[in-house]
């Protein structure tokens, strides 16, 4: 076999279990050819689909090697990293589009393998077309630029190379605590090279996921910290999702009565309505949860990395005696913001703590105050979703209505722009796997790939939920590509196109910063800037070329009308609609940490400063060590 060849084989061959679950490790192999991995990957996945083998690796054609990462991330994230794609790119630009890709694949910790074609090894005939010649080094190639954003990279410059690098692949991929993009740079001479392979390196292979218990004495200390705590609060994050920790944190928080507050990527740990979930926390938060936060003084974190939008820019934990327990399966996770640290599974975590402290609860009018505020919360939710603005609706509508609309059981799904935010405070969860925001990368172009990859790994799981596509006019412009795949691949989404003229998010935050909206929205250019009348672009005609469903609408009443076609349509349908950009999400009461021009002639920037170093003075450092009190039951 050829090296190609030889990776294939490899990769059928790979199994994962977890709770003595067992299923195959790779869904398939997204593909763009070039003479990078024609000859090579290429020629394998031909071999192996007209083997009559039906367990060969099913290869996807994509139209852009970023959003063909974006799928698989999307799909791992979805199967709870217990499954994840490969991806294989030709040399040079190929390669480089996979950069975006594996950045957000390794930030939100998702697996997915990247398989980029390199220069010759020989280098006999070089420099070859697209390759990237570096006058001060011999051994570098574009391929480098994979480096920093991988959680595992290496080259095979010979067939002998490639059994370790297939092995520490699937160690690094199949690790909760270190996954990511993993890339196995193959030069394009290699890749069709053969080679006496072992064959033990195809025998069936299973690479247990582990659930990590706590060390006894760690235990001991978080126990004892919560214990401690009058005011505790849990902050759930992605990693409660992927351990499947939901039962486990349900029954944590109804034996203490600690309220659980949720990150963008842990939204789902409990359904909205459970009497102790406060919501979102954070920038985009609940005023539930952070008024909570704001008092809390114990945060017990469960598989979050504490990102800026989770603390609110270190602002959201503002007692001053707050002190954190972080049960992570990563020890760098876990250590954050001066911690007890926990290293656990997050099930095995959460079990072990209740166990732990047996008979202890919060006291009850603090858990009947946490309810209390998720109450208050909810019916400004409720405004928001009934929100009546004329003539074009507002988008808390638009999402109300996907809301009341969509099978509990069905995915939202979103990236960036306004509509994060705006769905981690407003959505209503109902099932654990039910909302889908990537939000550590919040990558504009992550939302129709994506959306194609979670509806691929429902399908893979038999099971029919419908995924919502929300996506901004500025994602779909930067990248619709992959509504060409789901048509050809006869994979049905819904795509919600919000049509507001530009970047309503960040034209709301230029504002806010004194720039007074900025290039921030889709105009002609006149004499004074690019500031003239709308652009006559239409997304619906766009989006109807690229052979999809388009029901284009205006009003709040055919927007429902809308949803109802497309749940029962088989075909991708985009919905097109306008939206309000002026009418904005209720308040979360919270700051996030954007610099502010220091010196400015334009007085509406002198005025934002001004602003900022008055929220930059409650910023908090979170350096203190834990209190670790022997006695404290
Ligand atoms: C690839 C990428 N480039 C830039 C940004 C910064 N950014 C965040 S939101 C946004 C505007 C998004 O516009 P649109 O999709 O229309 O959503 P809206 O803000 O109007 O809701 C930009 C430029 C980003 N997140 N990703
Ligand atoms: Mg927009």
């Amino acid at each position: 076999m050829t090296v190609g060849q030889a990776v294939v084989r490899f990769l059928e061959s790979q199994q994962v279990e977890r709770d003595g679950v067992e299923n195959p490790f790779f869904a398939g192999c997204w593909g763009i050819f070039g003479h990078g991995n024609v000859a090579g990957v290429g020629q394998a996945l031909l071999e192996r689909s007209l083997s009559g083998d039906r367990t060969h690796l099913r290869y996807h054609q994509g139209r852009n090697e970023q959003a063909m990462v974006h799928a698989a991330v999307a799909y791992a994230r979805q199967r709870d990293r217990l499954a994840a794609m490969a991806v294989t790119a030709s040399v040079g630009p190929g390669a480089t589009n996979l950069v975006t890709g594996a950045a957000l694949a390794t930030i939100n910790r998702l697996p997915v393998l990247l398989l980029p074609g390199d220069t010759f090894a020989t280098k006999v005939a070089n420099p070859v077309l697209q390759e990237l010649e570096n006058q001060a080094s011999g051994d570098i190639s574009v391929n480098d630029a994979l480096r920093p954003v991988s959680a595992y990279f290496d080259r095979v410059h010979r067939p002998e190379q490639l059994a370790p690098a297939l092995l520490n692949a699937m160690r690094v991929l199949t690790d909760p605590a270190v996954t990511g993009a993993v890339t196995l740079a193959l030069p394009q001479d290699v890749q069709a090279e053969a080679w006496n392979w072992p064959d033990e390196l195809f025998a069936r292979r299973v690479w247990h996921v582990a659930r990590a218990v706590p060390e006894p004495a760690a235990l001991s200390r978080a126990v004892a910290a919560i214990s401690a705590a009058r005011r505790p609060l849990v902050v759930a994050g992605g990693g409660v999702t992927y351990s499947r920790a939901n039962d486990a944190l349900r029954a944590f928080a109804e034996a203490t009565g600690v309220p659980v507050a949720e990150t963008q990527a842990g939204k789902g740990a409990l359904p909205y309505d459970h009497p102790q979930a406060v919501g979102a926390i954070g920038a985009t938060g609940t005023t539930a949860a952070n008024a909570l936060a704001a008092e809390a003084d114990l945060v017990i974190g469960v598989g979050t990395r504490y990102s800026d939008f989770t603390t609110a820019s270190r602002t959201v934990f503002a007692a001053g005696d707050v002190r954190f327990v972080n049960l992570n399966v990563s020890s760098f996770d876990s250590h954050k913001l001066g911690a007890t640290a926990l290293v656990a599974d997050a099930r095995e975590g959460l079990t072990a703590l209740t166990a732990g402290l047996g008979e202890w609860t919060t006291d009850p009018a603090y858990s009947a105050h946490a309810t209390e505020l998720a109450a208050q919360w909810d019916d400004v939710v409720q405004r928001a979703y009934d929100l009546d603005v004329r003539p074009l609706p507002a988008q808390s509508a638009v999402i109300g209505a996907v809301n009341e609309l969509s099978d509990p059981r069905d995915i939202v799904l979103c990236a960036a722009g306004s509509m994060p935010g705006d769905l981690h405070k407003l959505w209503r969860t109902r099932d654990r796997k039910g909302y889908h925001v990537e939000y550590g990368f919040s990558c504009m172009g992550y939302e129709i790939a994506g959306g194609l990859g979670a509806k691929m790994a429902a399908l893979d799981e038999s099971d029919p939920r419908d995924v919502f596509v929300m996506v901004g006019d500025g994602s779909y412009l930067m990248m619709n590509t992959e509504l060409v795949t789901a048509v050809a691949e006869g994979i049905k989404i819904i795509v919600v196109l919000v049509q507001n003229h530009g970047f309503a998010s960040i034209g709301a935050l230029s504002e806010s910063l004194g720039s007074q909206r900025f290039g921030t929205q889709y105009r002609y250019r006149t004499d004074t800037g690019i500031d003239g009348d709308r652009l006559p672009v239409d997304l619906a005609a766009n989006a109807a070329s690229l052979g999809a469903d388009v029901l284009p609408v205006s009003t709040i009443a055919d927007f429902r009308a809308a949803i109802g076609t497309a749940r029962r349509s088989t075909r991708t349908t985009v919905i097109h609609v306008e939206t309000d950009p002026s009418t904005s999400a209720p308040d979360s009461h919270a700051w996030w940490d954007v610099p502010v021009a220091e010196t400015s002639t334009l007085e509406s920037t002198q005025v934002a400063r001004a602003t900022y170093d008055e929220h930059k003075s409650h910023q908090r450092t979170h350096l203190a060590p834990p209190n670790e009190q022997k006695e404290s039951r």
